[in-house]
């Protein structure tokens, strides 16, 4: 799989990006980040990316121009992708349905905003991370992106599963407990020490369904399930 990634602030993805799943991943050439910066696309000497909005009010507004000359240079884009707060709400699901793309391009923006013709002309699809304001697209990203490349086949070690992760079956995952069996004066339960599979499976199941009922009912709801 190929990520591009479109962005003013490129030093920002580099980290995240070469550590942990994502960065085992693009060793292991299961995907290749190409991380595009905007400014390499403007054509003044300050380098300029932003402007004020047309019609007034606070903040500044990305150009347009630097978003379509990078998407102009770029083969292939494969699914064009923007981070905003107005986006799809990103989901276990939408995760599954960029994992089977060939190629996807994130369009990072600021918060006050990109141009809208960016939108329009280019993008093919809206996410968002959650209801909350970020002050750039580049931490949605790279959620997006860890979410996305862990379900790549191959990127989870033999001792990583993504079919135990929460959210793989709409419930979330059971209480976990390694050694030591005893940690100032809290035990681990039982059941996990008996040996016992079929009751360890139990256990888990019923402490699944507990959490997954107090904290997050929604979940469970079938109509939300498609
Ligand atoms: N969910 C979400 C996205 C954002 C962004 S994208 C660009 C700036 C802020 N905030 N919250």
């Amino acid at each position: 799989m190929r990520i591009n990634v479109l962005t003013i602030f490129p030093d920002y993805l580099a980290g995240p990006l070469s550590h942990s799943i994502p960065g085992r991943a693009s060793d292991a050439g299961l995907v290749e980040y190409r991380i595009v910066d905007l400014r390499d696309h403007t054509h003044d000497r300050h380098r300029t990316t932003d402007d004020e909005p047309y019609g007034g009010g606070a903040g500044m507004v990305m150009k347009p121009e630097p978003f379509f000359e990078a998407l102009e240079a770029l083969d292939p884009r494969g699914l064009v992708v923007a981070l905003t707060p107005r986006g799809r709400p990103f989901d276990h699901q939408a995760a599954v349905r960029l994992a089977i793309e060939p190629v996807i391009t994130l369009l990072c923006g600021r918060y006050k905003g990109v141009d809208e013709r960016v939108a329009e002309k280019w993008v093919d699809e809206e996410i968002s991370v959650g209801d909350y304001v970020l002050s750039g697209g580049e931490p949605a990203a790279l959620v997006v992106i860890d979410a996305v490349v862990r379900l790549l086949p191959g990127a989870l070690g033999d001792h990583e599963s993504a079919s135990s992760d929460s959210f793989y079956e709409r419930r979330l995952a059971p209480p976990l407990y390694t050694r030591p069996a005893e940690y100032r004066g809290m035990a681990v339960p039982d059941v996990l020490r008996s040996g016992d599979h079929a009751a360890v499976s139990r256990w888990r199941d019923e402490a699944s369904d507990r959490l997954t009922r107090g904290r997050r009912p929604d979940l469970l709801d079938l109509d939300a399930a498609d």
